[in-house]
């Protein structure tokens, strides 16, 4: 048998095992792994390589408006490039729905952003900000059938939020279609009640983002969100998680058999409130939301890794130039931090950055595999196809050396974005060669990928969203 690509010498790593093998590629699949494979058109040198599943990183923000005119600064084709440089071979961005448009409509045109530009695969998760009965009715069915199996809701920010009524319509529907809910959970109530507070007290500069919103406002909201989701039996995964204490309420909720599902990012292992307080505006940088908390919870997020409370670490990679009109100085550089968009960069930072927990001991090279990668595609809908070094998968595949030390620089990566908040972080490995369906898309560290060659994925209703059959109501109401 011939391949197009054998990766040789290599050492797989799978979210079960690690082994010598060497991997064969024929028309983008993997279709053999075997201890030696010989008679291919190309033969990649893995010797003191690690053979690891291509990342999916199912939460980014790519090319997306904001509602006070700001964009995210990587459209498709920066986006994607970066993502590849970092060891990741599938994005999940999200289209966004503003109130009284066409959630179809809004489909459409984010795909049509996406054709011609990406260099890796895509799906695409839906943002669902008005749950018209057009919308839960229709649309949502319509769009769960053409393969957008996965949306997220709000329960803050004024022009996107969900009251609690709305959240268990469109639990309901993604319970009836089988489809997965994302929520961002933060007590919109809370913040608005202490920004004002703050106001009128004269703390406007961007550290007192984290005072607006702290961690009672994130852990009310997840136990809301999940006594929702509990109240229909359907599956839901808490985007984001910043901290300890929302933490304990997703081990509560796991424990009592729910099926709860948690994402954290790179931001929460590796961030503090300190960075908010840089000099002059440049606290700026790090303003997301949640925000990142203290050292001692970055210690409980790292523990909550190892101990399986967290299934997904995404980046949340929601990038805006700092020196930039549509970016973080869209309200001028003294504006008050209710005015800064939130979210930071990090599609290429946040592999390397959780190896490093690999290469501390924080976690398994197991875990990292699943949490990067094989979990996502089983949440999402996507396993069989990505996710996972086996026979019959596309052939998405990283080589990492796991001793490579690197400190990050901004300089060094390849988003369209003017900072990065982890510069100056020596991480230990990175990825050297990354394969799109058995294209090389990055070799040494540069990238070769091609405008266009990523593909839009229909994703499935994943297992993941079936209910648990711990009913709280009865059937014929849900
Ligand atoms: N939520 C996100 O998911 N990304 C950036 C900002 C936010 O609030
Ligand atoms: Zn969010
Ligand atoms: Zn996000």
């Amino acid at each position: 048998m011939s391949y197009d690509v054998v990766i040789r010498g290599g050492t797989v790593a799978t979210a079960a095992d690690t082994y010598r093998a060497d991997v064969g590629i024929r028309d983008g699949r993997i279709v053999a792994i075997a201890d030696s494979l010989a008679d291919a058109r190309e033969v990649i040198d893995a010797g003191g390589l690690l053979v690891l599943p291509g990342g999916i990183d199912s939460h980014v923000h790519i090319e997306q408006p904001g509602g006070d005119g700001s964009m995210t600064a990587d459209d498709f084709e920066s986006g994607t490039r970066s993502a590849a440089c970092g060891g990741t071979t599938t994005i999940m961005p999200f289209a966004m729905q503003f109130r009284g448009r066409s959630l179809r409509e809004t489909t459409d045109a984010y795909r049509r952003k996406a054709e011609g530009k990406a260099m890796i695969d895509y799906a695409i998760h839906l943002i669902i900000a008005d749950p018209t009965d057009q919308v839960i009715g229709q649309d949502l069915p319509a769009l769960i059938k053409d393969g957008y199996t996965s949306f997220k809701v709000y329960m803050t920010y004024d022009d996107l939020k969900l009251n609690d009524r709305q959240m268990l319509d469109v639990l309901s529907l993604a319970r009836r279609e089988g489809a997965m809910t994302m929520i961002h959970a933060e007590n919109s109530d809370c913040i608005s009640w202490l920004t004002a507070r703050l106001a009128a007290t004269g703390r406007t500069g961007p550290r007192y983002h984290c005072t607006s919103r702290p961690m009672p406002v994130e852990r009310e909201a997840s136990h809301r969100a999940i006594a929702l989701a509990e109240l229909l039996d359907t599956p839901m995964l808490l985007v984001h998680v910043s901290g300890r204490e929302a933490v304990d309420e997703i081990r509560r909720a796991q424990a009592r058999g729910l099926k709860v599902y948690g994402e954290t990012c790179p931001q929460y292992l590796f961030l503090e409130e300190a960075n908010l307080a840089m000099p002059g505006f440049m606290g700026a940088m790090c303003v997301c939301s949640p925000p990142p908390r203290d050292r001692a919870n970055q210690a409980a997020m790292w523990d909550a890794l190892a101990g399986g409370v967290f299934q997904v670490v995404s980046s949340d990679h929601c990038p805006y130039r700092f020196n930039d009109p549509k970016g973080k100085m869209i309200a001028g550089p003294n504006a008050p931090f209710w005015k800064i968009p939130n979210g930071i960069p990090g599609i290429e930072t946040r592999l390397p950055l959780l190896f490093d927990g690999v290469s501390k001991g924080r976690i398994t090279l197991q875990q990292f595999v699943a949490l990067s990668a094989t979990n996502q595609a089983r949440i999402y809908g996507l396993d069989g196809r990505k996710g996972a070094i086996a026979v019959g998968a596309d052939a998405d595949i990283a080589l990492w050396d796991p001793k490579r030390e690197v400190t990050i620089r901004n300089e060094d990566l390849h988003h369209n974005v003017d900072y990065t908040p982890y510069e100056g972080i020596t991480v230990t490995g990175w990825p050297v060669h990354v394969l799109s369906r058995g294209t090389v898309v990055v070799r040494d560290g540069r990238p070769l990928g091609r405008k266009g060659h990523g593909e839009f994925l229909r994703c499935r209703p994943p297992e993941a969203a079936k209910p648990a059959g711990r009913r709280v109501v009865p059937a014929e109401l849900v």
